[in-house]
Formats: structure tokens, C-alpha cells, sequence
């Protein structure tokens, strides 16, 4: 029954969505260009895993980044990491602003998407599909470069 419903989700996102892959690891979804998304590697049994990339907005609006889904885990939030009272903590944020002309980063330490009950372990080396929804530029579906646990983005840039 879960099985079924999965691979229905992702069938119907692969026809649904049409993107273009741009050379380095990129992808564009109208105006938006996003690039080198990658995760990192999570140890046997860890239920939580953390997506990072790029998005730059060549349009002349402001643009949102509001959710995001995958068929590895049961659900997706946007995470950021701040320094608050001098520990590092992680909120979660509704959505986040790509503004006209400028890049959002998802980067270690800044904000990042929480993959929530992961099905299967992240190993480095694996690519699985993200659907990131914006209020302007829509839905685009992305494969994400799994790295080493600890990465900062190297591979997914080559
Ligand atoms: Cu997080």
C-alpha cells in the first residue's frame, strides 16, 4: 500500500514537472537557477537528513522558496541554523525570500532542508529526486548528489 502510493508520487511528479539540466549540476526552473544540490551521508539508523544548494532569482520579482518533498522521507522542512545566545540552534521557518537579482544559499550552518523520517540511509555517492515548490516560478524537481558525512559541497560542484 505504501509502496504503491510512492511510486505513484513519484510518476506522476516526473510527468508533471519538466525542468532543464544545465551543465555543472544545475537546474533552471523559469527564472530561478538552481545549483549544485547536495546532502550529506547519515549514519546507520539516523532518521534525519540535511540538503543544501544554491538558488539565484534572474527575475524581477522577489521569489519564495515554501516547501519541498521527496520520496525518501515522509516529509521536508526548511531548517536555519543561528546563533542564539551563543549556541548554534535550528528553527524551523515557514519559507524563505530569493530576491531579484541575488542567490539564497542553503549552506552547513545557514539554511538548509530537513529531510524528516528518512526511508532508506543517505550514502555518499547516491543521487535521489527533490520537488521544491516556489510562490512564483513553481515546481521543479531536482536530483540530489549525496556526499561524505561532514561534506561542504565539493563534489556537487564538479
Ligand atoms: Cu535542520
Amino acid at each position: 500500500m505504501l509502496s504503491l502510493t510512492a511510486r505513484s508520487f513519484v510518476l506522476c511528479c516526473a510527468l508533471a514537472v519538466s525542468f532543464t539540466v544545465l551543465g555543472a549540476h544545475e537546474y533552471r526552473a523559469d527564472q530561478l537557477r538552481i545549483g549544485h544540490p547536495f546532502a550529506r551521508a547519515t549514519p546507520p539508523g539516523a532518521r534525519t537528513g540535511a540538503v543544501f544548494f544554491t538558488v539565484d532569482n534572474a527575475a524581477k520579482e522577489a521569489d519564495r522558496l515554501l516547501r519541498a518533498s521527496t520520496p525518501i522521507a515522509a516529509g521536508v522542512v526548511l531548517h536555519q541554523m543561528a546563533l542564539e545566545d551563543g549556541v548554534m540552534k535550528m528553527r524551523a521557518v515557514p519559507s524563505v525570500e530569493v530576491r531579484s537579482g541575488g542567490r539564497l544559499e542553503l549552506k552547513p550552518n545557514g539554511y538548509h532542508l530537513m529531510l524528516l523520517d528518512l526511508r532508506q540511509p543517505l550514502k555518499a555517492g547516491e543521487k535521489f529526486p527533490l520537488t521544491l515548490t516556489f510562490e512564483d516560478a513553481g515546481t521543479i524537481t531536482i536530483s540530489v548528489l549525496v556526499e561524505e558525512m561532514g561534506a561542504m559541497g565539493g563534489a556537487a560542484r564538479k
